[in-house]
């Protein structure tokens, strides 16, 4: 059985093989499902606007011009392909698993050798032939999985651990055929093949050489710096997918100090009279909702020179554009949850489209709000861009987009390219940088990034990251079926 989208290289031929939350009550052994595979892949379908027969659990293909419609439209479809699996025989869905998926879902190489699937990558680890893999026949599976152009990264015992815990879904110290299809289709097909997105984040003229500019800030870097870096990796790396993020805003933004008297200071704020309030100073508007709010200079007007990217930018002809803090009545804080709720539902759901695993993150600035949104638990935390600092914003976007019982999580594998980003104060740029890193994204120089999208470079960090997303999503699908 298939789901057709209609898209080529996102088409989940699923053979259902890879979805989230089913259990062989039959068996000891549970079987895994990639929920994620196909959330994205129901995104997908309901982008294309495709029809779901319950009853076969197949997917067709329709003719329609509703690509885009609404993550609602998609949670709906995916609840129809969810009952619609219920009804799936399991011994069919068995005999895919056990067959290995020939289809590749996300990636865009054909694999080949002892990964090609399921069936052959455990014959090849199975040492002592009993069609199971134990902790020492797996950690050898992950050595010659985690390597750099053929040679084996060190990993801790912890994180192999860690990661076998996670596959062996009834703790019997082993991965059974069918907890090992789940750990193939949802976790080593991926990294072999990931499927990457680079976002880079405003590089655009206030922010280099305009009212913002980087150079003024703290530590004095130069934003026209990361021009360079970026140039090159566009130029020479095979990103599937392309975005440009840009602040957008209106003329009458809420954070611009000029305007401080279009809106009414409420009687908590620290200055009462707006004809006092100058540049970086904290005010608090009256709302509804009650906005503290600290004033900067205008900058990045929608269509002014300001907003613009900075001409050496390389802009690829298929690059997408993502629009920020477009609402004038949003602060970076709220336009931050607004960018969450509808700008960034965009780029969640071009990510989406695309199948992208990992997401690359570079331009400016570099330093986010620590701790702030990185600590929340079900904030995956993805894309951050600009919020605040003493004269600079610094905005986190963060793709909270899908919340609730039966939300899309998408925990994407995070990688910030460290030279081709430049921050605000030094304090901000360390901290960013050890909170990447507790929350298993890596940092990695420009020229480390080719062999990474080519799946040449395939590093143990973002494997225990995919992992624990795994864990996650099949945490959360188990609460949903008991609610
Ligand atoms: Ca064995
Ligand atoms: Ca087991």
């Amino acid at each position: 059985m298939f789901l057709y989208t209609g898209k080529s290289r996102l088409a989940i031929s699923a053979q259902f093989n890879s979805i989230g939350g089913f259990t062989d009550s039959a068996s000891s052994c549970p079987i895994g499902w990639d929920l994620s595979f196909v959330q994205i892949s129901v995104i997908n379908c309901a982008a294309t606007a495709t029809n779901i027969n319950t009853d076969s659990a197949e997917v067709g293909p329709e003719s329609n011009d509703s690509v885009g419609s609404s993550l609602e439209a998609a949670a709906v479809e995916m609840e129809s392909v969810s009952k619609a699996i219920s009804d799936v025989q399991l011994d069919n869905i068995m005999e895919n698993n056990l067959n290995g998926s020939q289809e590749n879902s996300t990636g865009k190489n054909e694999l080949s050798g002892f990964w090609k699937n399921a069936n052959e990558t455990m014959q090849k680890f199975d040492a002592n032939k009993d069609q199971h893999l134990d902790f020492a026949e797996f950690s050898a599976l992950c050595e010659a999985l985690f390597v750099n152009n053929g040679k084996a990264y060190t990993i801790e015992e912890k994180t192999l651990r860690t990661i076998f815990k996670i596959f062996d879904q009834n703790s019997n110290g082993v991965l059974c055929m069918y907890e090992f299809t789940e750990c193939y289709n949802a976790w080593i097909k991926k990294i072999l093949n990931p499927v990457s997105a680079i976002v880079v984040i405003d590089v655009q003229n206030d922010f280099i050489s305009g009212s913002l500019a980087l150079k003024n800030s703290p530590a004095h870097q130069d934003g026209a710096e990361v021009v360079e870096p970026i140039n090159r990796m566009l130029e020479n790396v095979a990103f599937d997918k392309v975005f440009y993020s840009l602040d957008w805003h209106p003329t009458n933004h809420i954070s611009f100090a000029d305007n401080v008297n279009l809106r009414k200071l409420d009687k908590s704020s620290p200055i009462q009279d707006p004809n006092e309030a100058k540049e970086f100073d904290v005010v608090v508007f009256e709302g509804p909702p009650l906005m503290e709010q600290k004033l900067w200079p205008r900058h990045c007007v929608q269509k002014s020179w300001g907003a613009q990217l900075q001409d050496d930018l390389k802009v690829l002809p298929d690059g997408q554009m993502i629009y920020k803090g477009t609402n004038p009545d949003r602060d970076s804080y709220s336009a931050l949850f607004d960018n969450a709720k509808t700008s960034s539902t965009d780029l969640v759901g071009l990510l989406s489209e695309f199948g992208i695993t990992d997401v690359y993150v570079c331009g400016l600035a570099a330093d986010f709000c620590v701790g702030k949104f990185m600590s929340v638990e079900t904030c995956h935390n993805v894309l951050f861009i600009v919020k605040k600092n003493k004269n600079l914003t610094l905005v986190l976007l963060t793709l909270t987009g899908f919340t609730g019982k039966d939300a899309l999580d998408l925990g994407y594998r995070t990688i910030f390219v460290e030279d081709a980003t430049r921050g605000i104060t030094m304090e901000g740029i360390n901290a960013t940088h050890e909170n990447l890193i507790e929350n298993h994204a890596i940092l990695v120089q420009t020229d480390e990034v080719k062999d990474m999208v080519s799946g040449v470079d395939r590093r143990p960090e973002l494997g225990l990251k995919l992992a624990l997303e795994i864990e996650k999503k099949r945490l959360q699908n188990g609460k949903t079926e008991k609610n």
